[in-house]
This record gives C-alpha cells, sequence and structure tokens, in this order.
C-alpha cells in the first residue's frame, strides 16, 4: 500500500466518528434548537450559561438564608423560580429560557436597594455572594435575549450562542474571571476590613457590637442602657461588618432615627428632654437599647 492511500484511510477512520455537518437553517430548526434524542453535552453552549447563571442565582439565595439565619418567603420563590427556569432552559425550552431572563432583571430591580450596600462593603457576610451573583444574572439577561433574538433561526445555527469557541465563549471566560476574582478579593479583604472596623470607634459612647444582629448576641448596642444628663449628646459607631440603624421605638418623646449606617460609621444626637429613650435598628428589630435622660 503507497502512503497517500494509507493516509486517506486514516483520515476517513478519524472523519467517520464526527457528526455531519449541521443543516442549513430552515423550517426545520424552528422549534427546538437541541433535538431531544441529542446528548445532553451535546446541547448548545448557551443553554449551559442559563442553566449555571440561574441555578448559581438560586443556590446563592438558599444560602444567603441559611448563613443569615433567616426565612423569607419572596426570597424562597426566587430561588425555586431560578433554579426551575435554570433546569428547563437547560432542557433548550423556549419559555424557561424567557422566564429566567425576565426574572433575573425582575429580581435585580426589586432587590437592588439591598443589593447596593453590601456590594460597597466588602466585610459584609453576604459581599462575595453579591459580587458574584450579579454579574452572572446580567449574563443570563445578555445570553436569554440573544437567544429569543436568534430563535427563528435556531441557537445550534447561531456560532456564538451554540459553542464556547466563540465571540459568546470569551463573554462567558470574561464574566467568569470577574466572579472568580470578586470571591478571591471579598475573602481576602473580609477579615482584615472586619478588624479594622472593629478596632475602631474610640470616641462613641455605644458601639454596635460585630456580629449585632444574630440573635445569640447579648447586647447588640453595648452598653445596652445608657444614662445622659439633659442637653447630653451620645455617639453610636457601627462596628459590625453590616448596616444598622438607631431608631427611636414608636411613642418616645423625641424620635430619632440614623438612617442606615455603614460599618465604621458613626450617628449622635443631643438629647433635650428628660425620659426613657428606648430604640431599635430597622432591619433587625431584636436589636434593642435604652437611652435614660435625666
Ligand atoms: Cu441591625
Amino acid at each position: 500500500m503507497n502512503p497517500a492511500a494509507t493516509l486517506a484511510a486514516a483520515e476517513r477512520n478519524v472523519f467517520r466518528h464526527l457528526p455531519k455537518s449541521p443543516p442549513s437553517s430552515g423550517a426545520g430548526n424552528v422549534e427546538s434548537p437541541a433535538s431531544p434524542t441529542e446528548l445532553w453535552w451535546k446541547r448548545p453552549f448557551v443553554l449551559w450559561v442559563l442553566f449555571g447563571g440561574l441555578v448559581y442565582g438560586g443556590v446563592s439565595l438558599i444560602l444567603l438564608m441559611v448563613e443569615g439565619g433567616f426565612f423569607d418567603v419572596t426570597v424562597t420563590v426566587f430561588a425555586a423560580l431560578f433554579i426551575v427556569t435554570g433546569v428547563v432552559s437547560l432542557l433548550g425550552n423556549r419559555w424557561g429560557i424567557l422566564g429566567g431572563t425576565i426574572l433575573a432583571i425582575l429580581f435585580v430591580a426589586l432587590f437592588a436597594p439591598f443589593i447596593a450596600p453590601v456590594l460597597l462593603n466588602p466585610a459584609n457576610p453576604s459581599y462575595w455572594l453579591a459580587i458574584t451573583g450579579i454579574p452572572l444574572l446580567l449574563l443570563v439577561v445578555i445570553f436569554g435575549i440573544l437567544s429569543l433574538v436568534a430563535w427563528k433561526k435556531g441557537i445550534a445555527q447561531t456560532p456564538y450562542l451554540a459553542s464556547p469557541r466563540s465571540g459568546g465563549g470569551l463573554l462567558t471566560l470574561a464574566f467568569v474571571g470577574f466572579v472568580v476574582g470578586g470571591l478571591l478579593a471579598g475573602a481576602l479583604a473580609s477579615p482584615l476590613i472586619a478588624n479594622l472596623v472593629d478596632a475602631g470607634g474610640a470616641g462613641a459612647t455605644i458601639r454596635i457590637v460585630h456580629n449585632a444582629a444574630l440573635m445569640t448576641t447579648q447586647e447588640p448596642f453595648s452598653p445596652g442602657s445608657w444614662t445622659v444628663p439633659v442637653n447630653g449628646t451620645v455617639t453610636w459607631y457601627n462596628g459590625d461588618t453590616m448596616q444598622h440603624t438607631v431608631t427611636s421605638d414608636t411613642g418616645t418623646r423625641v424620635a430619632f432615627d440614623s438612617g442606615f449606617l455603614e460599618s465604621g460609621a458613626t450617628f449622635s444626637f443631643k438629647f433635650t428632654v428628660p425620659g426613657n429613650y428606648t430604640y431599635h435598628c430597622t432591619p433587625h428589630p431584636w436589636m434593642r437599647g435604652t437611652i435614660i435622660v435625666l
């Protein structure tokens, strides 16, 4: 056998196993981008991105509740819907992709006021969830919209949606790089920042202690009871890694409210009317303290 014939035989042997070139776009591809009989790992790459982003969002929300020790119905519903739409998207279902995209937009719009302060404070225990979850949801929105736009043509026939070796793959790589970087930065910076915040506030009267929001913390405002003369000023210092408020209970003779105090922030109030002033933290109403003005 001559060398050329050997080579040709070898080539036939190799290429025999490769799938045939995809059919040109047409009516046959309108219904489903991935036929149900197709092997799961051969599904268009974009479906894996949507699955990964949505399931990560759902699992993050569950972790947030487990770590924070709280339960919230809205958060639970979002977590469940994220996971369901993620799985349905992977199956190549158009409604799953539409649902997941709308869900991601709705979530960020609804929870932006809660997410923004967390993103600004790397000492916050939920920081890593926010800094990694939000870019992934953005990726879900970008790819969700692109998939819906390309649906008629077929996402398996759209190179940047079908294969990771494409512009879409590069975009995903950039986002994943940002997520990994965010996780590392958060993990490295948060203990340092927590220590710095805890070390500050020397001039303050009352400290909001580290882990003040945990129900097991005996004196979230320390000292819990403080006496000042009339016209005395009290200064609170937030030594915790998350936001708190100093807010008078309803019915006190003079109302006061610090608004949200970031880690390391202070709030001062001058008490001009004698009386007992009980106060709390708005997001954590079990955090309580008393000021006695004589
Ligand atoms: Cu609080």
